[in-house]
This record gives C-alpha cells, structure tokens and sequence, in this order.
C-alpha cells in the first residue's frame, strides 16, 4: 500500500511539472500580445488547425496588444511551465527536443488566426549530438532568443515560438506540441528579401523523421521538421 502510494505521489508530480506556454515577449506582461492559453497541454495533432496558434483542448485568450519590434533586434520569447511559474520551472526536463520559431506577415494581427500559408520559420535549435534546444532553453532560464530578420518588410507578423516535447515521441502522434502566437509590428525592415513560405497546418506530417522519432535509441543526430531557417 505504501509503495503504490508513493508511486502514484511520484507520478502526480512529474506530471505535474510537465508542459509549458510561450507567455511573455520581450519582458511584457504574460499575454500581453501573446495569445496565452488557459491550460498548458501539448497539440498531437499535426494536421489540426490548433497546431497554428493553439486552441482546441486549450483555449487561447484574445490580446489587443501589437508589441513593436525593430527588425534586426532581438526578441524575447519567455517559456514558463504555467502562466504563474517562476523562471526556475519552465518545462519538465524529461521533455526534450527542438525550439523554433516563425513567422507570418499578416494585415492585423489582433485578428488573423493564422491559418494557411505565408509561415517562414526564423530560428531552430535542435540537438547537437549531445545537448538540445530544450536544455538550452532551460539553462536560460526559459527565454528563447530570435533574431527579427533585418530584409523583411515592414508591417504586422505572427511570431510563433515553438517546442516539440519528444519524450513520447517514439510512438505516432506521441510527439507533444506547444506553440503560442504573438502579435508584432515590425518596423524599418528594409523589405528587400521575400521570404518562401509554407502552410500550417500542412509543414509537417505525423511520419517526419523529426517527429516520429526515438529519443531513447541513442542517435546522435536529430532533423528539425519544417522548412530550412529563412536568412537574410
Ligand atoms: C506599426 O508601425 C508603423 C510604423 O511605425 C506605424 O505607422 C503603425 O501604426 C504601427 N501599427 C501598429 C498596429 O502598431
Ligand atoms: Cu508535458
């Protein structure tokens, strides 16, 4: 008795400590800009419309807020466990795996759902044989760094940061998605490289080597799913 009780304690709290919100950018207050969800669960589904900018099992929060961005600055995209943990809880760390962020150039960004084509993804960090993106973005206390491309144009853009929790991914649709959507103004981005684009949903498929993958197999290498990083 005491044992199973012990162990479902253990259980409780290690998945208590799971998951994680994209919650803040560049110091703001938490859904200040961002689209915040109310529950911080993964999406599973790579073909749902809540792989964009979250939703379904975990309804987001509509924000009137556009955060100025310079382009060629640096954004900061804070990740926590919940939208009141501390900096010292940002994800579990049995939940590794790459962090990525995009974008998408929209006409109002307090409106647009995001849906469909025009995303170019911005950044990756996916595993270095040794260490990965989720590590990385632990060590740094959850803030993910990204740099605003300078070439792009002027104007308003969905910032989507992203973290695939791979723990289960070994099995299909086993992957964990998290993902939240910020509304940026982009200013003095010189316009003068388009980005090529790709859809969500539609950027990945459940069989991505990235996605359906074995994070126990010992494998010293990992492909980020999605398109390759847009530089200027
Ligand atoms: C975006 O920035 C431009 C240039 O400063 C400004 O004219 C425009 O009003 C801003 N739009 C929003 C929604 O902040
Ligand atoms: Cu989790």
């Amino acid at each position: 008795m005491k044992i199973s009780t012990s162990l479902t304690l253990a259980a409780a709290i290690s998945s208590a400590s799971a998951h994680t919100i994209f919650v803040s950018l560049n110091g703001g207050a938490v859904g200040d800009g961002v689209r915040v969800p109310s529950y911080d669960g993964p999406i599973t589904d790579v073909s749902s419309n809540n792989i964009v900018c979250n939703g379904g099992p975990n309804p987001t929060t509509a924000t009137s807020k556009v955060i100025t961005v310079q382009a060629g600055s640096t954004a900061k995209l804070t990740w926590r466990h919940t939208l009141t943990s501390a900096a010292s809880d940002v994800i579990d760390p049995s939940h590794k795996g790459p962090v990525m962020a995009y974008m998408k150039k929209v006409s109002d960004a307090t409106k647009d759902s995001g849906v469909g084509g025009g995303w170019f993804k911005i950044q990756q960090d996916g595993f270095d044989g040794t260490k990965w993106g989720v590590e990385r973005l632990i060590s740094a206390s959850g803030v993910q760094t990204v740099t605003i491309p300078q070439c792009i144009a002027p104007g308003q853009y969905l910032l989507r940061g992203e973290l695939i929790a791979l723990h289960g991914a070994q099995n299909a649709n086993g992957a964990q998605f998290y993902m939240e959507c910020a509304q940026i103004n982009v200013t003095g981005g010189s316009a003068s490289k388009t980005p090529a684009t790709v859809s969500f949903p539609g950027a990945y498929k459940a069989t991505d080597p990235g996605i359906l993958y074995n994070l126990y197999a010992g494998q010293k290498t990992y492909t980020v799913p999605g398109p390759s990083v847009f530089t200027c």
